[in-house]
């Protein structure tokens, strides 16, 4: 059995090669919860339905969130009413918030939601929150608090960050099946995804980090910086603006208590010496996943390591 550590679209991308490369049944995926939001009333939990999406074969890939060929006809009502339409919600993709929100009102657990809600799309491989208690991602912009969703989605990144909280997690129970699943597995990915504000959510939760100390599985992570840059979102500027180095050394660090192996790209070929003074083994390949080919390359290469003695 494998576990994913998983934020939204660079995990996604991953797991697409992943998933071709083994049985999709043996592998549990526990996904940040930190970006959920409230949007008119509705729970929209975009990470999990990213990485639901891209399993069940409907995400839209080039915008790497949403349902493909979804249409907006709800929003542009919504935007004549006056409401404010600045996180697009898919007429389509609607009926998952819709849903989740009708069992999460009748006290049915995010865990559970998704479990039917990925039975529903036919996905084989469990998906799971990594925690069924709300925990909130703010950043601080200047002097004050914002929202994920409004740093990433409604003002594109473009502010300087100093600081970054989970509101909720020290309250935050890991779901059903979290320890569970990265005790009892073989091997441990943590995937290309932001590691503040998506692995470092799930890391934050209590017992996670401790969990990932304790097994026996192989524990390997994937950096999301290639080169000194985030492959995709604002990894890089995120971590420069908390002080942190921004590269896969940066990430490694963030990881350096229990992660075995680092994969880095050839590009980062220079901070192999680095990445091995914190104690880890690191791998060198190309992680830049510009097709289904490169991702199932980049998923062997992750076996190869389990593999090894
Ligand atoms: N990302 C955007 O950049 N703009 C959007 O309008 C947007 C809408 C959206 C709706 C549903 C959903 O599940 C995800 C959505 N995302 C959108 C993606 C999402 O905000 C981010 O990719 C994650 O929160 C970061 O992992």
């Amino acid at each position: 059995m494998y576990t994913v550590l998983a934020g939204g679209v660079g995990a996604a991308r991953f797991l697409q090669g992943f998933l071709n490369t083994v049985d999709p049944s043996e592998v549990t995926i526990i996904v940040n919860t930190g970006d959920d939001e409230e949007f008119y009333g509705l729970h929209v939990s975009p990470d999990l339905d990213i990485v639901m999406y891209t399993l069940a074969g409907i995400v839209d890939q080039k915008k790497g969130w949403g349902i493909y060929r979804d249409t907006f006809l709800c929003m542009e009502v919504l935007h004549r009413y006056g409401e404010e339409t600045w996180f697009k919600l898919g007429d389509m993709d609607l009926a998952t918030h819709v849903l989740r929100t009708e069992l999460l009102d009748e006290n049915v657990t995010l865990s559970e939601v998704t479990r039917k809600l990925c039975h529903e799309l036919g996905i084989r491989s469990r998906i799971i929150p990594m925690s069924n208690n709300k925990v909130s991602t703010m950043v601080r912009i200047g002097s004050g608090f914002i929202k994920f969703q409004e740093y990433f989605v409604k003002r594109a990144t473009s502010d300087d960050v100093n600081k970054v909280i989970f509101k909720g997690i020290a309250n935050a129970k890991p779901a059903p099946d979290v320890v569970d699943s990265i005790m009892d597995s073989k091997g441990i990915i943590v995937a290309p995804s932001n590691p503040i504000v998506s692995i470092g959510t799930i890391l934050g939760v209590r017992g996670v980090r401790k969990a990932l100390r304790d097994t026996k599985a192989r524990k390997v992570a994937i950096s999301p910086i290639v080169g000194g840059n985030a492959i995709k979102g604002p990894a890089d500027r995120l971590m420069r603006g908390l002080g942190m180095e921004p590269s896969a050394y940066g990430v490694a660090a963030l990881y350096r208590d229990f992660l075995d192996w680092m994969v880095i790209d050839e590009i980062d070929v220079a901070l192999k010496g680095r990445i091995e003074g914190l104690g880890m083994n690191v791998g060198i390949t190309d992680t830049i996943m510009r097709n289904q080919r490169k991702k199932e390359n980049l998923a062997r290469f992750i076996l190869d390591i389990f593999g090894r003695g």
